[in-house]
This record gives structure tokens, sequence and C-alpha cells, in this order.
């Protein structure tokens, strides 16, 4: 399968699957295309019997620097509902072949959270995380505000995405979001080293288990999402979202209007 966005990799070791978002000159930004091709390429991999277990990245700079906001600029509230993004974030939700990030680099906003979309992270020392959308006049849409807060506990996650401050590897592996930190030349051996672990176990079992460690905040997370989904549409319909964009793409400060 030819993909433009991504590089896949079906046995990249034995019975794991190594899938790269390549879009390194935008840091990886998760453009509606892209999205599309990891969304198909996972759901084929998840189909594979002899595919037990996927390790997602993306380069030593970026794992993913968030959705592309120069294609989200321009849109309205009614644009994003027809466009329905979450649709392919709920099909990779539904994957069940355990997912392992290993992420060097910037995760942020959509890329932190589709490293948290994942079962586990693996991070170089160089990671960094973030959901910054604040600061383009939006929230967090494909389940920051929820999977973070679960994560790393309310305090960090309320300051993370009022304020858009990142953190560091270190602080994200003392908060619970990652599993183990690694040099930046080791980070994506030391995933495939995991990856194998998982793959070499009973594949039943081990999506049936996926299955249930997910099950322990699933349906508190679905009436969470929801909430955040109707938020986060709302926004499109801000001059604030309009502004926040515009500067980032015209690389000036935004001026605020609160409306
Ligand atoms: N979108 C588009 N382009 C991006 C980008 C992004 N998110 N991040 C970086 N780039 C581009 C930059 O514009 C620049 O392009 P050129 O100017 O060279 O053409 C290139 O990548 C290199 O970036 P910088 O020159 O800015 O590199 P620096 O090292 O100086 O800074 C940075 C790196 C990561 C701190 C900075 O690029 C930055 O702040 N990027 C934006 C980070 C951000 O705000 N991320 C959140 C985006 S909003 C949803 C699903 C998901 C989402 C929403 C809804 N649904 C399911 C509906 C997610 C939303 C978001 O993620």
């Amino acid at each position: 399968m030819d993909y433009q966005y991504i590089d896949v990799q079906p046995q990249a070791a034995a019975g794991v699957a190594l899938v790269r978002l390549n879009r390194p000159k935008e840091l990886n930004a998760l453009c509606l295309a892209l999205m599309e091709e990891l969304t198909r390429a996972l759901e084929q991999l998840d189909a594979e019997a002899d595919c037990r277990c996927i390790v997602l990245t993306g380069n030593d700079r970026a794992f993913a620097a968030g959705a592309d906001i120069k294609e989200m600029a321009g849109r309205g509230a009614i644009d994003m509902l027809r466009i329905d993004q979450f649709s392919m974030w709920e099909r990779i939700k539904k994957i069940k072949t355990p997912l392992i990030a290993a992420v060097s680099g910037f995760a942020l906003g959509g890329g932190c959270e589709l490293a948290m979309l994942c079962d586990m992270i693996v991070a170089s020392e160089t990671a960094r995380f973030g959901q910054p959308e604040i600061k383009i006049g939006v929230m967090p849409g494909a389940g920051g505000t929820q999977r973070l807060t679960r994560a790393v506990g309310k305090a960090r996650a309320m300051e993370m995405v009022l304020t858009g401050r990142f953190i560091s590897a270190e602080e994200a592996l003392a908060a619970g979001l990652i599993n183990r930190i690694v040099p930046v030349e080791l980070y994506l051996q030391e995933a495939l080293k995991l990856a194998g672990e998982v793959a070499a176990m009973p594949p039943l079992a081990t999506q049936l288990a996926k299955e249930a460690v997910l099950h322990a905040f699933n349906s508190f997370l679905d009436h969470g999402l929801v909430h955040e989904r109707k938020n986060f549409y709302t926004l499109f319909a801000t001059e604030d979202q309009k502004e926040g964009m515009a500067a980032f793409v015209e690389k000036r400060p935004p001026q605020w209007k609160g409306a």
C-alpha cells in the first residue's frame, strides 16, 4: 500500500508492525490526509493475524506538533462538524492490537492526544508533551481534557490545558503519563523491544486484557469526550479562534477579543 504521509513496516520485528508519521517539514502536523492514511493503516494491521503489537512513531524532532493549524485556520464550526474528524479518532480508539507510541521531541495538541490514544508511551529524553491549543484560541478536541486529566491528575492537566505549558519527559514520567525514558538514539529500539514482549504473549488474552484495562475508565471517558467535543466545535464560532490560528500562520502574537 502506498502512503504519502506515513511509512508502514508490517513486520519491523517478529509480530511487531512499525508505523511512522512522515511529514517532517511540518513537524508531523496531523493534516486530514495523514489522519486518513493512519486510520486506514492501523485498521489493516489490526486485521492481520500475525500483527500482535504496533509501534507508532515520528522522528527525533517531533512525534507530532498537533493537528494542522494551517488547514484548520479558516474553518468555522459547521465546516468542522461536516468534516467530522472525530470519526477517525473513534476508529483508532477501536484498534484491538496493543499500540505503543515511541515519542521524541514535540508531542503537542493532537500529537499528545494521539500518543495518549496509544496504550503505552516510550519517550526519548527530548520528548515534550503539551496541549497548547489555548494559545491559538481553542481547546483540546481529541481527548486531551479527558485522557490527560486521567493520566496526570487535575492540577497538572489544568495547568497544561489553561496555560499551554509543555512538560518534559521527566515530568511526564513522574506524573504517570509515560512508561519510560531512554536516550534519543534508543527510544525506537526500546519501544520495539517492549512491543516484542507484548507480541510474544497469547494474542487473544492480550486483546481482551487491553480492552479490560481501557474499560476501567472508558464509560466515564465517553461522557467526557462528548462534552469536550461540543465545546471544541463551539470555539470555531469565535473570533478568537480565527485570530489565534491566523496569528500562528502569520508568525505574530495574537490579539484576543473575548468574542
Ligand atoms: N500545524 C501546521 N504547521 C505546523 C504545526 C501545526 N500544528 N506545528 C508546526 N508547524 C510548522 C510551522 O508552521 C513551520 O512551518 P514553516 O513556517 O517552516 O512553513 C514548521 O512546522 C516548523 O515549525 P517552527 O518553525 O514553528 O519550529 P519551532 O521549532 O520554532 O517551534 C513548535 C516548534 C512545535 C513549538 C511550534 O511549531 C508550534 O508551536 N507549533 C504549533 C503547536 C500547536 O499549537 N499545536 C496544537 C495545534 S491544535 C480534533 C483532533 C485534533 C485536534 C483538534 C480536533 N478532532 C478530532 C476534531 C487537535 C488540535 C491541535 O492539535
